[in-house]
């Protein structure tokens, strides 16, 4: 009996492991939707969750399950897509994963253990959401969110949001460096290490924040420049694309994947958030910034690039769409994206139509009656192109 259902377990995995992926019949001309989650819950290994001894385990039982694989980094190494996705067991505490693929869409599969993380601090108690960035310095680094309870005040739920910071050159073997210190934000959430020196600093996106959840005075994507990346501190933080009101914006806004160079400046694909009588709601945007400053913003299209749709709005933190990882190869975008903090989702675009659409876009105008103006010079432009 208990072989048997090893035999089924592990052979529905193989299938699903093995499913090839189509892209869905969404259209809008940017980018590609596909059919299938790239990574849920059901990709993890046997392994991960259950023991596999009948002595130990008479009934086949789970021992550590999974809740969810969701918000990933991710990065083209020696020709494979490589994810580091959020796994969440299900005892909340999530932790890092290594999935590989050799096409990015389809056919991801786990390494044999999750990343283990030096552990370097005693109050840490979750990490998640990594970024991960192939710096010029040599190596790739993991910017993630490093959440401890907040002992200062008598609320069992206050935490503190850090960021953290891990180093390796392959994935497998990780070198933990201090936490990024910023001198003007007591909380740190969505940080990102920038992949080139700027003015021979490193450069961090980071997340200006007063409270856990609130941003409060925080004014957007903050960017900010450190000298030892050993020891990271950021004294000034100064805001790239902000926060505004009512705006797909308006509550919090962060960096998502690592920006990527183009001829035409730093491609950016970030998440906004609102607040509704329903709860947060956070959608992807885009934006460009200027090749020299990578923090000067020289392009934001009005509204979503990307938001929940279908299903996609279904799931432990429903209405969400949230992104932290993206991989390029020539000219082609893979942007991985989870949905409700439940399983994570891959669409497809190329540098040129990304290019296209934060360019040709227009900014929002911030008022409805301005939006209709915007709309209505779009359908007289149409109406006398189709007389011709
Ligand atoms: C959760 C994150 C969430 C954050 C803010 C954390 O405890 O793990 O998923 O983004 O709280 O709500
Ligand atoms: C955040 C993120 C994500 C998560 C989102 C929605 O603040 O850091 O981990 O996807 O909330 O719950």
């Amino acid at each position: 009996m208990f072989h048997e259902k090893y035999q089924v377990l592990q052979s529905k995995l193989e299938t699903l492991l093995a499913q090839k992926n189509e892209k869905s019949d969404f259209y809008n001309g940017i980018f590609d939707r596909y059919r299938y989650p790239v990574l849920t819950r059901n990709h993890i290994p046997l392994t991960w969750k259950y023991d596999l001894n009948p002595k130990t385990n008479p009934y086949f039982m789970e021992r550590l399950g999974i809740n969810a694989v969701f918000n990933s980094g991710a990065i083209l190494l020696d020709g494979k897509y490589l994810l580091v996705a959020r796994i969440e067991g299900n005892d909340r505490k999530s932790f890092f994963g290594v999935a590989e693929s050799d096409n990015g869409i389809d056919n991801f599969r786990f390494w044999d253990y999750p990343v283990r993380l030096p552990d370097t601090s005693p109050e840490e108690t979750n990490v998640y959401d990594m970024r991960l960035t192939q710096h010029e310095d040599g190596y790739i680094y993991g910017v993630f969110c490093s959440e401890s309870k907040d002992k200062s005040v008598n609320d069992l739920s206050a935490a503190v949001a850090a960021a953290g910071i891990a180093r390796t050159k392959d994935l497998k073997t990780w070198e933990r460096l201090p936490d990024l210190k910023t001198l003007r934000s007591p909380q740190q959430r969505n940080v990102i290490l920038h992949p080139e020196f700027i003015d021979g600093k490193y450069a961090f996106y980071t997340r200006p924040m007063d409270d856990f959840i609130e941003t409060g005075s925080g004014g957007g994507i903050g960017f900010g420049l450190c000298d030892d990346i050993e020891n990271a501190v950021i004294d000034e933080e100064t805001i790239s694309s902000e926060r505004k009101y009512h705006t797909i914006t308006e509550a919090k806004n962060g960096g998502g994947a690592v920006p990527i160079k183009t001829d035409k400046g730093w491609l950016h694909i970030a998440h906004g958030v609102r607040n509704t009588a329903a709860g947060l709601r956070y959608v992807i945007y885009a934006f460009l910034t200027d090749s020299v400053n990578p923090s000067k913003v020289i392009a934001e299209p009005s509204g979503l690039l990307l938001g929940p749709l279908g299903d996609e709005r279904i799931g432990d933190v429903s209405n969400v769409v949230f992104t932290n990882g993206a991989i390029v190869n020539g000219d082609d975008i893979y942007l991985y994206y989870a949905a409700s903090d439940t399983r994570l989702h891959v669409a497809t675009s190329t540098i040129g139509r990304l290019l296209d659409y934060v360019l040709n876009t227009p900014a929002d105008p911030l008022r409805s009656v301005e939006c209709v103006e915007q709309r209505c010079e779009l359908i007289r432009k149409n109406l006398e192109f189709m007389k011709q």
